[in-house]
């Protein structure tokens, strides 16, 4: 299906040219970016349709989500709006448009920024600019990234939707990034949706319901709903990998789920403390009690380094669910803004971990 000409004359990306301008007279910039919001979500609404994609896609799907933010910011630019306070503007009201309920298209802008990193969502944004242009210079061009995009990636029958694994949960918690990892490990699709912080959701009675700690992560497998970082690990690895995740020779399993409980009950309080007082609340916890942390923190990382010395992964030879659930807290304690000491076979199983698949983007986004 052709792109929908959205002004009455001339090609639609008339209006985004301030040289060419012909959809009529803009007063000042609020007409202005409330026109070109409009064309842009048109747009994109025209294009998701005809790609087979519904609205929805866009907050479970990194590179969709990207894709609009890459078309949106495009338009800024070639508008000419200032980045910092037109363009911004313009993007809220686009995705607000975009999405059906104008209140939450700043929340949905600002969450576009925590995805810059993640590459999914840097592709999509940079097809969603060539497929911007190539609809500037024809406007019965196909959207043809995205159609592309959508034939390879979301072929799945609403049924095969529904049965997929959902996951709720921030992705800069160290507890939603276990889960992360270990799907990636077992490459089982999932769809995650943003919660915690920032992102609210985790209060809302629907929430509640699933999950009464009102914390992340909670993945729903069917009517079956999970919590308890570690637990939703096992439970994954248990039944997509046994004998490999999940060791099913007990004593195997028992060492893999010693590190495991380790993590929570050791590793986790002090690291937490210190990771608040340097990076999310600076300065909030007490000189001594922030002295014990720190301290408490390097003797766990002793007791790593030294396991990891005589053993390649925390189970033993082989990955297995243990180091799903200790690479994260791994990866917080060596980019701490801290001096820390030389760790080389920590280093060495990080960069191990690093090489598995979709590690990489789970674990290299900044401490946030
Ligand atoms: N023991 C729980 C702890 C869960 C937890 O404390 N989650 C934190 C993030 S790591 C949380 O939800 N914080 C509140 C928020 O993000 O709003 C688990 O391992 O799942």
């Amino acid at each position: 299906m052709p792109f929908v000409a959205i002004t009455s004359s001339g090609s639609p990306f008339s209006a985004i040219d301030p040289e060419h301008a012909r959809c009529g007279p803009m007063t000042d910039h609020l007409d202005r970016i409330e026109t070109l919001a409009n064309i842009g979500s048109s747009l994109l609404g025209v294009q998701l349709e005809a790609a087979g994609l519904t609205r929805e896609d866009i907050s479970t799907d990194r590179w969709i989500f990207g894709y609009c933010f890459g078309l949106f910011e495009a338009m800024a630019r070639y508008a000419r709006l200032d980045q910092y306070t037109q363009g911004m503007q313009m993007m809220g009201a686009g995705f607000g448009q975009l999405i059906g309920d104008k209140s939450q298209g700043p929340n949905l802008f600002r969450q576009s920024l925590d995805h810059q990193e993640d590459p999914a969502f840097q592709e999509g944004a940079s097809f969603g600019e060539t497929d911007l242009l190539a609809w500037a210079a024809d406007a019965n061009a196909l959207p043809a990234n995205l159609t592309r995009y959508a034939r390879n990636h979301k072929s799945q029958d609403s049924a095969t939707r529904n049965a997929m694994l959902k996951l709720w949960g921030r992705t800069n918690s160290l507890n939603v990034q276990k889960v992360l990892l270990c799907l990636n490990e077992l490459k089982l699709p999932f769809e995650r949706f943003d919660a915690g912080m920032q992102f609210g959701v985790v209060k809302t009675p629907e929430y509640l319901r699933m999950n009464p700690n009102s914390n992340v992560p909670t993945l729903q497998d069917g009517d079956f709903i999970l919590w308890e970082s570690n637990v939703i690990v096992r439970y994954l690895s248990s039944l997509h990998s046994p004998d490999h995740l999940w060791p099913t020779d007990a004593r195997e399993r028992a060492e893999a789920e010693r590190w495991m409980d380790w993590q929570q009950t050791v590793h986790n309080p002090s690291l937490t403390t210190v990771f608040w007082n340097l990076v999310r609340h600076p300065g909030s916890i007490g000189e001594k009690e922030f002295a014990q942390a720190c301290e408490r923190t390097e003797r766990a990382m002793d007791i790593l380094e030294a396991r990891l010395r005589e053993s390649k992964w925390l189970g033993g030879e082989h990955f297995t669910m243990a180091d799903c659930a200790l690479a994260p807290g791994i990866h917080r304690y060596l980019h701490l803004p801290a001096e820390h000491p030389q760790r080389p076979d920590v280093r060495r199983f990080y960069d191990a971990v690093l090489s598995r698949p979709g590690a990489r983007e789970i674990l290299l986004l900044p401490l946030t």
